[in-house]
């Protein structure tokens, strides 16, 4: 593994697109292959050549209209057409900003506010949107300039391509990453060319090599797991990768396992709920027909990773040939490119008993295996990259938190991006942040750490994510994480889905608030209403030993999320507070609970 990481660094040309020219001048290879219906029965095969005639065509388009060194917004469906543009606009030595079609209200308005903080020169996207660019930029405050457009389809990318570029500057911006956080504040990380190539080679050293390789994945393009983690490191590694739509994934899970099994799939990714989604969705007869032995690699990050999950998913999936061996857990953030730290391949999934209570204190102490306390069961995400560093840091005081103490995540090294664009001040807090005075090693003393906002801890040289800092509920001095809350919430009763759980001021301190989906009308929760809320008060009760202030009960889609798949908490505690949250009424409703 270590020989061919090596050749990696050593013989490939420095910047992605100068690795793509590279590998189009070499014997036709599979690069991509798409399932434009989420099944077998269509399959568009591209080779390097095809990406980097396709990718040249659009560089042609832009260098046309003297675009070097300015912003790029990519608004295509996901796709071999997304891949395309994204290495034309890096090709051309413009900025890409990678992003989604604006069509529908939510998209449109998160587009709008991207297109608003990049004021980008040009937006690419599909023909089928050229009639409707009158109505998206009525959202545009007037003083936006407007972009130009460039539509494409099939027709547009038989073009004449570019002649052969210039390579871009390694320093320079490649690509804007918005993170996926609220809609009124975009926050755009500004990567270099360098950061986009460590990733890779960080990630490439975690896996290693294997001469058989196919990946597949279903991940949003314009998301840094899907685009970091999947469509540059296949274009860097060399090997083929297979695409589907995240849409095609969620409306049938099975879709993905289905790829994995027809296509010979080696390593492939997702977060934790895919493999909940499908754990609860693939039927006994679709069970029959997948086959995951060649499957020796899954990445799974971006959520915390539950022990529970794994554990169903093996139940599951093992009978067909899948091995918890293959799971990676990982962890990783778009400030830092993508990738942090992951397990190392081949070896067991590690996951710590730890006594909870303890936890919640900040303490790491293994659980007593014959005691009657409580057990926080916390799967590792692994060693940190290549050439990284992680400090454990107590965000208060801003001193190393000490071993077996949790603390804040700092990380330092190559992966991590110089900023946010046009933001020097956050830029300053959230990308070089200083020990305390006092508090700093010997030896480079004046280093700058990028502060994550999550916590965890460091144990036998592995990292343990145990929460983010925005999110903790402090309730007694109890640290108590929401996710762990949630998780119960859901678990008690059939017809929860998403939950989100935050604290609100009280009259004796902080007490917890649990706002919960419920699956079904407003007339079955009336009907059964009381039994749900018993339900979810004695599961968190029992589990956390705090009884919830208040159970507020929305419809199905009612918790804000991000474009990724995340709760945001701090939303729902805004539009709980404002009394925007949606509401299903129980019958009993507005009864105080602790009457
Ligand atoms: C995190 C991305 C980490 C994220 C992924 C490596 C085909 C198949 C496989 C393949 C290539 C081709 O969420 C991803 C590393 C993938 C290699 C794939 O290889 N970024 S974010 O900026 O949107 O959010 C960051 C936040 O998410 C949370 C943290 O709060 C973090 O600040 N998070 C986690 N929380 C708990 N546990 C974890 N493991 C977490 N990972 C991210």
């Amino acid at each position: 593994m270590d020989r061919l990481a090596g050749w990696a660094r050593t013989s490939l040309p420095a910047s992605l697109p100068e690795i793509l020219e590279h590998r189009a001048a070499q014997p036709p290879r599979l690069a991509f292959r798409f399932l434009p219906d989420g099944t077998g029965d269509e399959l568009v095969d591209w080779t390097y050549q095809d990406l980097a005639e396709h990718a040249g065509r659009i560089a042609a388009d832009l260098l046309g209209r003297e675009l070097t060194g300015r912003r790029v917004v990519l608004a295509l469906d996901p796709g071999v057409h997304y891949v395309a543009a994204l290495f034309g606009i890096f090709r051309a030595g413009a900025t890409a900003v990678p992003s989604f079609p604006p069509t529908g209200k939510r998209a449109v308005a998160r587009f709008a506010s991207i297109v608003e903080d990049c004021a980008p020169d040009v937006i690419i996207a599909d023909t089928r949107l050229e009639s409707r660019v009158g109505q998206f930029e009525a959202e545009l405050p007037e003083s936006v300039s407007r972009p130009q457009w460039i539509f494409v389809d099939d027709a547009y990318f038989r073009g004449a391509a570019a002649p052969d570029p210039e390579p871009p500057r390694l320093a320079g911006p490649a690509l804007l990453q918005y993170t996926s956080g609220s809609t009124g504040n975009p926050k755009g990380i500004v990567l270099t060319h360098e950061n986009l190539v460590s990733n890779c080679v960080t990630l490439e050293e975690n896996m290693g090599y294997e001469p058989d390789r196919v990946g597949c994945t279903w991940l949003p393009p314009y998301h840094d797991m899907g685009l970091m983690g999947t469509l540059l490191l296949a274009v860097h590694g060399g090997w083929p990768l297979v695409l589907l739509s995240p849409a095609h994934f969620v409306q049938q899970p099975y879709r993905w396992l289905k790829a994995l099994t027809d296509h010979k799939v080696t390593i492939s990714v997702g977060p934790n709920f895919a493999f909940d989604l499908c754990t609860s969705s693939v039927t006994d007869e679709e069970l029959e027909t997948l086959d995951l032995r060649l499957l020796r690699q899954v990445f799974c990050g971006s959520e915390p990773v539950s022990r529970a999950t794994l554990d169903r998913f093996q139940e599951r999936f093992g009978p067909r040939g899948y091995t918890e061996t293959s799971l990676i857990p990982c962890y990783g953030l778009a400030e830092a490119t993508l990738y942090v730290s992951g397990k190392r391949s081949g070896t067991e999934v590690r996951t710590r008993l730890l006594d909870k209570e303890a936890l919640e204190r900040g303490s790491v102490r293994d659980a007593d295996p014959l005691g009657a306390a409580a057990t926080a069961r916390i799967v590792s995400c692994g060693a940190v990259a290549a050439g990284h560093e992680v400090l454990i840091v107590d965000p208060e005081s801003r001193r190393p938190a000490g071993a077996g103490r949790v603390g804040e995540v700092w990380v330092r090294g190559p992966n991590v991006a110089a900023g946010y664009l046009g933001r020097p001040e956050l830029t300053a807090e959230t990308f070089a942040a200083r020990l305390a005075d006092g508090a700093r090693p010997s030896s480079g003393s004046e280093q700058t750490y990028l502060r994550t906002g999550d916590l965890g801890f460091l144990l036998d040289d592995e990292l343990y994510i145990t929460g983010r800092l925005k999110d903790l509920v402090v309730i007694a001095g109890r640290n108590l994480y929401p996710q762990d809350i949630e998780h119960s919430v859901r678990e008690s009763h059939d017809r929860l889905r998403g939950s989100a759980v935050f604290s609100r001021p009280g009259e004796a301190g902080e007490e917890l608030v649990v706002v919960a989906e419920y699956r079904g009308t407003a007339r079955q929760l009336a009907a059964e209403g009381g039994a749900v809320l018993d339900a979810v008060i004695a599961a968190v009760t029992a589990d956390h030993g705090v009884r919830p202030a208040d159970v507020h009960f929305g419809p199905v889609g009612a918790i804000p999320m991000t474009t990724s798949g995340k709760v945001r908490r701090d939303a729902t505690r805004k539009a709980y507070a404002q009394g925007t949250l949606k509401k299903l009424a129980l019958a009993t409703d507005d009864k105080p609970l602790s009457a």
